[in-house]
């Protein structure tokens, strides 16, 4: 078992929203599967921040807003590679409500990204300009957290993306896999992998904590 530290451990929940979830515009397949190891996790962190992708009609990521575009496309934009999808989680749709099944009154904060409508954010730190800070790391760091346990949709995007910059931002960061489900676009779950080794993210198991 591992041991959550109170004071410096914090869990970050990524964008359990509907669209993610069966049924959703971005359906992550097995999506809504997650919920239930997702509310045994918060109910074991004193600390938990959710994520919630937040994004205004006609953002820049939507496939429709680019004539003769279809979802899952890469283009090319102001800030380099953008892959297009179908249109999700805009904002006060019930897309972008939080999948009913997660007890949102548990969480301290609740951090929207992907709101600009010229900017995507897969990561809950850093926007994908690669430039733009959302604050959460000015957040962590105020309430001294050390250590970043991450859950959530997608694996190989935002959960994958926000553990890298957490990393970089100088904090342990640790995967619970089967609380995580992948898109894995063109062998993008595997990458992902491979990429969170590489920058020292641990990958664990649910029943290591709960
Ligand atoms: C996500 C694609 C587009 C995610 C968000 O939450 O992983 N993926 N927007
Ligand atoms: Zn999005």
């Amino acid at each position: 078992m591992l041991e959550i530290h109170p004071e410096t451990d914090l869990l970050l929940v990524v964008d359990v929203q509907n669209d993610f979830c069966e049924g959703g515009r971005l359906a992550v397949p097995g999506g809504s599967e997650i919920v239930a190891t997702v509310g045994r996790l918060m109910d074991a962190f004193p600390h938990v921040v959710l994520t919630q992708d937040w994004h205004p009609p006609g953002h820049l990521s939507f496939a429709s807003s680019h004539p003769g575009r279809q979802p899952f496309e890469q283009i090319e934009v102001a800030y380099g590679p953008q892959t297009l999808w179908p249109d999700h989680c805009v904002q006060d749709t019930a897309g972008a409500a939080f999948h009913p099944g997660l007890d949102t009154a548990k969480a301290d904060l609740v951090l929207r990204k992907g709101a600009d409508p010229a900017l995507d954010s897969y990561s809950a730190f850093v926007e994908n300009d690669r430039r733009t800070p959302t604050g959460l790391t000015g957040y962590l760091r105020e309430k001294g957290v050390e250590r970043v346990f991450l859950a959530g949709l997608a694996f190989d995007y935002c959960v994958a993306w926000s553990a890298e910059d957490a990393r970089r931002e100088g904090f342990a960061a640790v995967v619970i896999e089967d609380a995580c489900r992948a898109i894995d676009l063109a062998g993008s779950a595997a990458a992902a992998r491979d990429r969170l080794s590489a920058a020292g993210v641990r990958l664990i198991r649910a029943a290591a904590l709960v």
